[in-house]
């Protein structure tokens, strides 16, 4: 073929996609001249199709947008090409969309395009997130819980089966942060298990990637696998054609997604060739909803919405009919997200008690009063629950976790309608936890998370991504850092086994993680008091004195301990000292003003009217998310003068 004849064709193709695009943008566009026709028109950047949990994304956002008649959605398909992903992107912001909703194969390769679109437009990113704070909303599971099951599920299955346990992980692209906390999770579980992964390989969410790389391992090994983990649907379907092409038998299949379709991996293990999979819900419902609430400029918005993942197995899919009407109630054995439409005239949902307009009962078994944002945290719920009518029953556990399980108890005697509580430590719940379930009263987690083995224990948590805190601290002192000097490094944590403290240290952890300009040289156990921040602050100075030239305190009041007592010790905190504190409160941001502190990180303590419209929309019959977490800024000494006349904590 002449390279003339060959020009002539690309160019007519390319002329043809491009009419073809335009119809499918333009039209409904110019429809939308009538303005009452078309109010909005979101974009929807999918990085494949091929993939059926996308497909079925895309189902989820269809059938919401068909209830919004003054709503227009446009879908672009990228084809697993991310330059082709960031084209689709710059052509829908071009057509003057509204808002964003974008899935991605690759999040390193989208990051960039994603905060530039933020500068101009809101974005939501579904499923799998990016590694910035540079979006509107993000909804997805937690990865880690969902890898975490997923490994503990791996390991009793192998060790009822007294298998040797060998094991290979098929994974989405990497760097991706939803591959890496999977993989954690999964990993965590196995832990002293004797269980290995032996081999693991980025099959980028493909089914035919995955399908080969396997191929080809079976045919270069000689000794077997047991079980083959993929980080989700289509490359689990890839999976179990490569085990049938190379004739092998008795190797598990476990993945994630669980796509209620007929062709789909839940299909797979209804008809028990798959062993099980866990739900990720798409998100597609959740983020028109959403979007339409930051359209309408609505406030209290939160940064992430985490929706809950449930196993499903053969038994559970035979048991189906049950389970999936218990599903759709947002009965206890629900946990899914196939919930509730909005339109859906709930039945009687296990847990939640006939009302008959009664005023609602919330119990809320408060931690103490140990800081300026716990005062804060406190005036927020009774003020909310003032404004929205609910009776406040409100208890205060002085930081004892004991009086905190008195107190839920008391409240489970009385037959509250619901009960939140602010838990101390992560760990410790699961015997009261229980007992709430068996009373049928639902317990929503206000402002700080725990550890159960039965994460349905609990409906729902409101309140921040500590982890995320931390990385950000650390992610601001790199880049004010001097490139060439070294720094040391002391902590102030919070009160040991709480959740802040646990997901500071570990996101402020892995934020320096790398570079070697910095050295943790001391971290001390503390507990969100100011006189703990000063008394610790004393005893790292006897130490280590002039050589300390960083302090990361997990909350405001310990780092203003800390400045009075490196001022007692006649250093300048915030110029001999870098200080960098989490909260954000009115004492810390005057300290900033006055050059004291450098950096805070905001954490909400105003978490009291997301509680009563979660307790509200719960009792009124609607699914929760499994988290909803708060947006959250950073105060550096411009900022925190200009908005601290008007901070009202
Ligand atoms: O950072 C601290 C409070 O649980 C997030 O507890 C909250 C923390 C907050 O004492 O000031």
């Amino acid at each position: 073929m002449t390279s003339r004849v060959r020009l002539f064709i690309v160019l007519a193709a390319a002329a043809i996609a491009f009419v073809a695009l335009l119809k499918l943008a333009v039209l409904p566009l110019l429809g939308s001249t009538n303005e009452e026709h078309y109010r909005y028109v979101i974009g929807v950047s999918q990085p494949n199709l091929s993939d059926p949990w996308l497909v079925a994304m895309n189902e989820e956002v269809r059938a919401e947008v068909r209830k919004h008649s003054n709503l227009q959605v446009i879908f672009t398909d990228a084809a697993q090409n991310s330059q082709q992903q960031r084209a689709d992107v710059e052509k829908l912001v071009s057509y003057g969309i509204d808002l964003l909703i974008i899935s991605l194969d690759d999040p390193m390769a989208l990051t960039e395009t994603i905060s530039e679109v933020y500068a101009k437009i809101p974005v939501i990113v579904l499923g799998r997130g990016v590694t910035d704070y540079d979006y509107t909303l993000y909804i997805g599971t937690d990865n880690e819980m969902i890898g975490r099951k997923a490994g503990e599920f791996a390991a009793e299955l192998l060790k009822e089966q007294e298998r040797e346990g060998r094991i290979i992980e098929l994974q989405g692209v990497d760097d991706s942060p939803t591959v890496e906390e999977r993989s954690e999770g999964f990993e965590s579980a196995l832990d002293g298990s004797g269980f290995e992964t032996i081999e693991r390989f980025h099959a980028d969410w493909q089914r035919d990637k995955a399908e080969d790389l396997l191929l080809s391992w079976f045919n270069r090994q000689q000794d077997g696998v047991d079980l083959i983990f993929a980080h989700n649907e289509a490359m689990a379907i890839g999976a179990f054609q490569a085990v049938k092409r190379a004739g092998l038998t008795d190797i598990d299949i476990i993945g994630i997604d669980g796509v209620n379709t007929t062709s789909s991996s839940r299909q797979l293990v209804a008809d028990n060739k798959l062993t099980a999979t866990f739900t990720s819900p798409t998100g597609g419902k959740e983020a028109i909803r959403y979007a339409i609430d930051i359209l309408n400029k609505e406030k209290g918005i939160p940064k992430k919405v985490i929706l809950r993942s449930e196993k499903v197995t053969a038994e559970s899919e035979t048991g189906g009919e049950e389970n999936a009407m218990a599903g759709a109630a947002g009965g206890e054995d629900s946990g899914s997200n196939e919930g509730i439409d909005s339109d859906y005239v709930p039945g009687n949902i296990s847990g939640i008690k006939d009302r008959n307009e009664k005023p609602i009962v919330l119990g809320f078994a408060q931690v103490g009063t140990e800081s300026g944002w716990r005062i804060a945290h406190t005036n927020s719920v009774m003020s909310a629950a003032q404004n929205a009518g609910i009776q406040l029953l409100y208890e205060n556990a002085e930081q004892s976790q004991e009086r905190q399980v008195e107190i839920i108890r008391e409240f489970i005697r009385k037959k509250v309608d619901v009960i939140a509580f602010s838990p101390k430590t992560e760990t410790g719940w699961d015997e009261v936890l229980q007992e709430a379930k068996e009373a049928g009263i639902p317990v929503i987690l206000s402002d700080r998370e725990v550890k159960a083995a039965d994460d349905t224990l609990w409906t729902s948590y409101i309140g921040s991504d500590f982890r995320d805190e931390g990385r950000r601290a650390a992610s601001w002192l790199l880049g004010e850092a001097e490139p060439d000097r070294s720094y040391n490094i002391i902590e102030l944590q919070g009160t040991p086994d709480s959740a802040p403290a646990i997901g500071r240290k570990r996101g402020f952890d892995e934020g320096i993680a790398g570079d070697e300009r910095f050295r943790l040289i001391a971290s001390y156990e503390g507990d969100f008091t100011r006189g703990k921040g000063k008394e610790l602050m004393e005893r790292a100075l006897r130490t280590y004195g002039g050589d300390i030239h960083v302090v990361y305190a997990h909350n405001d009041d310990m780092a203003l301990g800390a400045i009075q007592a490196i001022e007692n010790y006649g250093l300048k905190p915030g110029k001999d000292i870098i200080l960098i504190s989490v909260d954000a409160t009115k004492a810390a941001l005057k300290a900033i003003s006055i050059g004291k502190l450098n950096l805070a990180v905001e954490c909400s303590p105003l978490l009291g009217p997301q509680l009563m419209k979660a307790v509200k929309d719960l009792l009124g019959g609607q699914e929760l998310p499994m988290k909803i977490i708060t947006s959250e800024g950073m105060f550096t000494q411009s900022l925190a003068k200009k908005v601290l006349a008007s901070r009202d904590y």
